[in-house]
């Protein structure tokens, strides 16, 4: 029985019309318009039907068959469209995005409280270069020439006369040399050292500290330096000055606190002492009052330097200095 081309364009259309998807249309389109399709051995089919009748079936047939890709184009067409539409659409019910928020570095933070306490008892803040003279960062200090920390094994050298400052105790001659006392002054910063394990980085922060007045005594030093440590760690935390050396002082004393893990009992982070260093302090030498011009009969003063890092591991339970210069930001966002 001969297929006729209408029955063949009823059934392609309502076969593109329910088609649900691209997969379907294409199926279609190979059934209808492939090299195997119907309407393709339909043609081949035109050379045995009577003579007469071959112009008009090959016409009609090509007329089906343009009209049957248009059909199909325009199917596949709006299967895009819907798709494209899904993806510009805009759910307005969905919540919001959270803003990422950054955080000050727990070292700046600690500088911060720091000098946030001695800001209320009446301090400066007094900032110096980080490339810093051998004059204002040794000489000036009572530093002698021979002295070990000028070796360098432990300082950075940039040129025979310029380092990088190994503390930052060197803005306090700069600040006595151009002011009278009474001064009242702390520099915070960073400063470099030629030394590298699990307790040191060749980049540190401290800040330290300066009273020069008539009559400063070294109770004025106690009671100072107990008002930050009590602000600082804690109101009741018990403390200690233990006496030391600085070529810059004299007296000389180190502050401890009972130790936060064991509370004086001994264990490995206070090497069995029960006590912690927290700061260095001592009263000004007279060499180094001589040094800016200062009368030392006339002025006595205090000094004092703690480092960041340390007092901040001691503050948080820190144990590996490094953790504050990996730019972990699991660390960081914690503080
Ligand atoms: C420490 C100890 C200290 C000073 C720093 C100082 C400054 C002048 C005169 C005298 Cl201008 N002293 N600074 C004094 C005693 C100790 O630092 O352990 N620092 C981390």
């Amino acid at each position: 029985m001969q297929i006729q081309l209408p029955d063949i364009e009823k059934e392609a259309l309502a076969g593109i019309k329910t088609a649900s998807g691209q997969e379907q249309l294409e199926n279609l389109s190979i059934k209808y318009l492939g090299r195997k399709g119907v309407l393709t051995q339909f043609l081949r089919h035109i050379s045995s039907l009577p003579e007469d009748e071959r112009p008009g079936a090959g016409k009609n047939a090509n007329l089906l068959k343009v009209k049957l890709e248009k059909a199909f184009k325009k199917a596949l067409n709006n299967i895009d469209a819907q798709k494209s539409n899904a993806f510009t659409g805009i759910d307005v019910t969905l919540p919001g995005r959270p803003a990422l928020r950054g955080s000050l570095h727990p070292i700046t933070q600690v500088a911060k409280e720091i000098c946030d306490i001695f800001l209320r008892l009446g301090f400066d803040i007094a900032e110096s270069p980080e490339v810093e003279t051998d004059y204002y960062n040794f000489e000036a200090l009572n530093i002698p020439k021979y002295h070990p920390a000028r070796d360098m094994q432990d300082t950075f050298y940039v040129s025979e006369n310029i380092v990088l400052r190994t503390h930052t105790s060197p803005s306090q001659p700069r600040v006595m040399e151009k002011e009278k006392p009474p001064v009242r002054i702390i520099s915070p910063g960073k400063v470099f050292r030629c030394d590298s394990d699990l307790t040191h980085t060749p980049m540190f922060h401290q800040v330290e500290g300066l009273m020069v007045d008539e009559n400063i005594s070294f109770g004025d030093l106690k009671g100072i330096l107990t008002t930050f440590v009590h602000q600082f760690f804690d109101k009741d935390i018990s403390l200690r000055f233990r006496p030391s050396f600085f070529p810059f002082t004299e007296p000389s004393a180190e502050v401890d606190i009972l130790c936060v893990m064991c509370k004086g009992k001994g264990c490995r982070v206070c090497s069995k002492t029960g006590w912690l260093e927290v700061l260095g302090s001592g009263m000004v030498h007279p060499a180094v009052f001589e040094n800016v011009g200062y009368d030392t009969d006339k002025y006595t003063g205090f000094a004092f330097g703690m480092g960041i890092e340390r007092i901040a591991m001691l503050k948080y339970g820190i144990d590996d200095i490094r953790k504050f210069f990996e730019n972990d930001l699991r660390f960081l966002g914690q503080f």
